[in-house]
């Protein structure tokens, strides 16, 4: 059999591929893009196959007369690069440039169309000075903001951990128990576009069903209302959030966050104290928390139950309920939630059954019934259809004025800071007075030091003797710099919109190039990006349209496939 020599076609195909089309903005064009690579060291099967898609999607409609956009890079920013150089004493730029060397020279010979005229790398500061200049501009448009939120804490590294960085409480690689603390962090205002990013998926029929149908769980539009209850011996309201009003004559308690407002009463109880710490133990995943034995700490407050006289409720702090979703506080229904099930069976609380299946009393419930079915123990709703009772409570409580109809959404805004060294420098400074202000764009990149200690605990980019030491252009104040880096997933969010115009030396793109070659119109990729990358890489195209009235679309991957994982066992052992 004869060999193929897959550097010869490489070669040809490099000749007559889209470099000549790239700026031939007539006629029919084709965008295919399959997600770039991290540098790790050699190129795997998973890439193998993801490649090889994508090769034949272009050469298909090249063949057939396309101007077809097939480009590669590198998303080359990223932890291992930072912990790699560490354990060798290297700098994270070279083992990366050195990654990248090798897996090119991999990929080339597999002989694939792909056009590497086009090629980036979002370490390289010709990229991430354009990432810069975005964050300032979504800034600018008021999509980014600073907040406190509780994140993973690890005392030994001294560090934030992100979520999949703590395993069973501990840090991955201090093996520390890790706690909750509440940092400063910048994000970006994602929540802005959820209802958008949501029925934007109804625009995208070249998507597979179960990637949408995640991002749409992910986004998680829950439709409810609030419902305020008063509180014995005081003037104060406690307002809760609920998807379930028709399930209000089972309620038996109230559950509140630890960081409830209400909770720092009992801030100077050695039992609360105790809890407390028990359930900053936890993680502050939703799963972790979900999955968590249910801890509950009684405190002395009773509220009124809103339409039973002389019923009241124990209020409760519980380690289940979460501060950032709702109001952080509950009503629990045990007998319809298991959740409250399970924390009723702990502390004895009274099981109330509301709806039924039958229409009837089901003796012994041994788990929460969270079906269809009619209305019992509901006074004015009894022998209603749960939807029907929802209707009826919801405009109840309105003319009682208990509360308001209201929709949550369960997507939360991305947070982009990290303590991390091999990252896009944030370009912001911190001025003497106080302020907080975007650097100069023409200060543009804030690049990286090359002398930097990783070996100590901490944030590296902070210990650095000089680095954050700038002044303020515009008022020549002193100032320090912002010593987080961007999160990664920010640097794959508009890697698509760069390959329009790579080689743009004054703008991430032209907007000419983008709205010409963009959407990409195949999309090729591991089923493990369907929710983050997907999602940010949308919110990043409504942003940027927001900052831009000349971009044209807001949808960035008009077709989607994803393949599978590879992973036989052979490579797994
Ligand atoms: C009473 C009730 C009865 C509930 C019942 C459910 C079943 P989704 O669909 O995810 O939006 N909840 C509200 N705020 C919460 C918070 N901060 N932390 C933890 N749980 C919270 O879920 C909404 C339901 O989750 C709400 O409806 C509330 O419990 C709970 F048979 O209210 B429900």
């Amino acid at each position: 059999m004869e060999r193929i020599n897959f550097q010869t076609i490489e070669k040809k195909w490099q000749k007559i591929f889209a470099t000549e089309t790239l700026y031939n903005k007539t006629g029919k064009k084709f965008y295919c893009l399959e997600m770039f690579p991290y540098p790790s060291g050699r190129i795997h099967m998973g890439h193998v196959r993801n490649y090889t898609i994508g090769d034949v999607v272009a050469r298909y409609k090249f063949l057939n007369g396309f101007n077809v956009l097939h480009p590669m890079g590198w998303d080359s920013f990223g932890l291992p690069a930072e912990n790699a150089a560490r354990s060798n004493n290297l700098s994270p730029k070279d083992w990366t440039l050195d990654n990248v060397k090798t897996m090119k020279r991999q990929l080339k010979m597999l002989g694939l169309s792909i056009d590497w005229d086009l090629e980036i790398s979002t370490c390289d500061e010709n990229y991430y000075k354009h990432q810069q200049e975005l964050f300032i501009d979504f800034y600018n448009m008021g999509l980014v903001s600073r907040k406190e939120t509780y994140v993973n804490w690890d005392p030994v590294e001294q560090s934030v951990l992100a979520n999949e960085q703590v395993i069973n409480g501990k840090g991955w690689r201090s093996n520390a128990t890790v706690e909750r603390k509440k940092l400063s962090q910048w994000f970006f205002n994602i929540t802005k576009f959820s209802n958008d990013l949501l029925n934007g998926l109804d625009s995208l029929p070249g998507w597979p069903e179960k990637v949408k149908l995640m991002q749409k769980n992910w986004i998680g539009k829950s439709i409810g209302c609030d419902i305020n209850f008063e509180i014995e011996n005081s003037k104060n309201k406690l307002k809760v959030f609920t998807t379930r009003p028709d399930t209000i004559f089972g309620a038996s308690f109230i559950a509140i966050s630890v960081d409830h407002d209400l909770s720092k009463n009992f801030k100077d109880i050695p039992d609360f104290l105790k809890f407390k710490e028990e359930c900053s133990k936890m993680g502050t995943t939703e799963e972790a928390i979900a999955n968590a034995e249910k801890l509950g700490f009684k405190t002395d407050i009773v509220v009124k139950h809103p339409f039973l006289k002389n019923k009241t409720l124990p209020v409760y702090i519980a380690n289940f309920v979460l501060m950032d979703y709702g109001n952080g506080a509950i009503f629990g229904c045990p007998a319809h939630d298991q959740r409250d099930f399970d924390f009723a069976k702990k502390y004895k609380l009274p099981i109330i059954e509301v709806v039924s299946k039958e229409g009837k009393k089901n003796k012994n419930l041994k788990e929460a019934y969270t079906g269809e079915g009619k209305l019992i123990n509901s006074d004015f709703l009894n022998g209603l259809s749960v939807d029907q009772a929802k209707k009826t409570i919801v405009k109840k409580i309105e003319e009682n004025k208990l509360g308001l109809k209201k929709t949550l959404y369960r997507l939360k805004d991305w947070g982009i800071s990290r303590q991390r060294f091999w990252g896009c420098p944030i370009p912001i400074i911190y001025l003497k007075d106080g302020s907080i202000v975007p650097v100069d764009k023409s200060e543009l990149p804030i690049k990286l030091p090359d002398d930097v200690d990783l070996n100590s605990s901490g944030n590296p980019l902070e210990n650095h003797p000089s680095w954050k030491k700038t002044t303020c252009k515009k008022t020549g104040q002193p100032a320090i710099r912002e010593t987080d880096t961007l999160d990664t997933f920010v640097d794959s969010s508009w890697y698509f919109l760069r390959f329009c115009s790579p080689k743009n030396k004054n703008k991430p793109f032209d907007v000419n190039d983008a709205n010409y070659w963009m959407p990409v119109d195949q999309y090729i990729g591991g089923i493990e990006h369907a929710i983050l990358h997907l999602l940010y890489s949308r919110f990043f195209m409504r942003a940027i349209k927001k900052c831009d009235d000349d971009m044209s679309y807001d949808e960035p991957f008009k077709n989607l496939f994803t393949q599978g994982m590879v992973c036989h066992e052979t490579y797994k052992d």
